[in-house]
């Protein structure tokens, strides 16, 4: 397998060739199904385990699909075991979902992230301004990409307000089961660029990556018909390479996508709302009955749309939650290892009478 072709980039092989191992070799994770790794080597695909202390490191350090590895061939056996994770150009995270303040790698080492939605009922601006958001984060370069054209029941209104929210992120428009607009994808689809497509289930993102292999190589499953959703077909992160070069990540829908970052993070997403707070009368304005609101007079003028201010105060709510969770447990941390710290200390400097003496 040519890894250069899969991504192997002089950044990855500098990283690598610092370790100075001999005996190991690159490869990249291109599967990973409930803790089963499959990597790509120079050799082929082959499975692969993972060394215990990679285990032991944090969620968001742990080897993911995307990864590039350090791996070790075991002789007489088809698999290999991974003793290093390369550092990564790219990393799209989202707070785990349920109650834990938990970091989660969507996709690693990803160059470009299609944010797939879909032109019928999964439609949602405020989707799309999340998922953007933490695009921003990522390194990735992100494309949005509107899928189901052939079924968009009001094409130019929903452009419109898709083009109100995107900024300057291209939008490629197009109907995978039908094989219309996929030219829109082309500039992507280059030697070594990876791609992986996120989006809720049922957008189609394997019927994408079918259509752009030419062959039913991924399973997909009809939405339900009741209310047009998703029936999580995909269930772990697959890499393929495509004919023309490249390689694009299929990924699970997501059922929801909890924000990992910060209020920059959100800000940069909202260049048109952070104008306007900067034009306030008053630095620390909530935007409600203060006077010389920018923010107010632009939803009074319908220059700025009421849902788009919402979908902002949501977002920045939530990561000052965040922020306030891992600061708690920071200094939860702290208190820890203050106290082991001090217990060692007493066990190394008073070496208390031993008992059996
Ligand atoms: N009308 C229409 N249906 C499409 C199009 N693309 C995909 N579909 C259908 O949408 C359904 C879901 O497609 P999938 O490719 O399985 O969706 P997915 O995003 O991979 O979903 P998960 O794997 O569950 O995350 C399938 O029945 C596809 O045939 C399209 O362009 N137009
Ligand atoms: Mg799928
Ligand atoms: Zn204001």
């Amino acid at each position: 397998m040519d890894l250069h072709r899969l991504g192997l980039t002089p950044f990855f092989q500098d990283a690598f060739e610092k370790l100075n191992q001999p005996s190991l070799q690159p490869a990249r994770i291109i599967r990973e199904d409930k803790g089963a790794f499959t990597v790509a080597t120079a050799e082929g695909m082959t499975r692969a385990i993972l060394r215990g202390r990679l285990r032991r490191l944090p969620p968001q350090e742990q080897p993911a699909t995307g990864d590039w590895v350090a791996v070790l061939p075991l002789s007489g056996e088809d698999k290999v075991v991974i003793e290093a994770v390369l550092p990564r150009r790219t990393v799209f995270m989202r707070k785990r979902a349920g109650e834990v303040t938990e970091a989660q790698v969507v996709a690693a080492n990803v160059d470009t992230v299609l944010l797939v939605m879909g032109l019928d009922e999964d439609f949602n601006v405020r989707r799309l301004e999340r998922y953007l958001a933490l695009a921003r984060d990522s390194g990735a370069t992100p494309v949005v990409v509107l899928n189901k054209l052939d079924v968009a029941p009001a094409l130019d209104s929903q452009l419109s307000a898709v083009g109100d929210v995107v900024g300057n992120t291209p939008v490629v428009a197009l109907s995978a089961a039908f094989g219309i607009g996929l030219d829109g994808l082309a500039p992507y689809l280059t030697a070594g660029n990876t791609l992986a497509l996120l989006g809720s289930s049922g957008v189609g993102k394997s019927t994408i990556i079918n259509a752009l292999l030419g062959e039913a190589r991924l399973d997909t499953k009809a939405v339900r018909a009741s209310d047009g959703r998703g029936q999580h077909t995909t269930t772990f992160r697959d890499m393929v390479l495509l004919p023309g070069g490249g390689a694009v990540m299929d990924t699970p829908g997501m059922r929801e996508l909890q924000l990992w970052g910060d209020e920059a993070t959100v800000d940069g997403s909202f260049p048109d709302v952070m104008a306007l707070v900067a034009a306030c009368r008053f630095v620390d304005c909530r935007h409600g009955s203060e006077p010389g609101c920018a923010v107010r007079q632009a939803l009074e003028s319908g220059a700025l749309d009421a849902d788009r201010l919402a979908s902002w105060r949501r977002l920045h709510d939530e990561v000052v939650q965040l922020g306030l969770r891992l600061e708690e447990r920071h200094a939860r941390q702290r208190v820890e290892d203050k106290r082991i710290g001090k217990l060692r200390k007493e066990l190394v400097l008073k070496p208390s009478k031993r008992r059996w003496e």
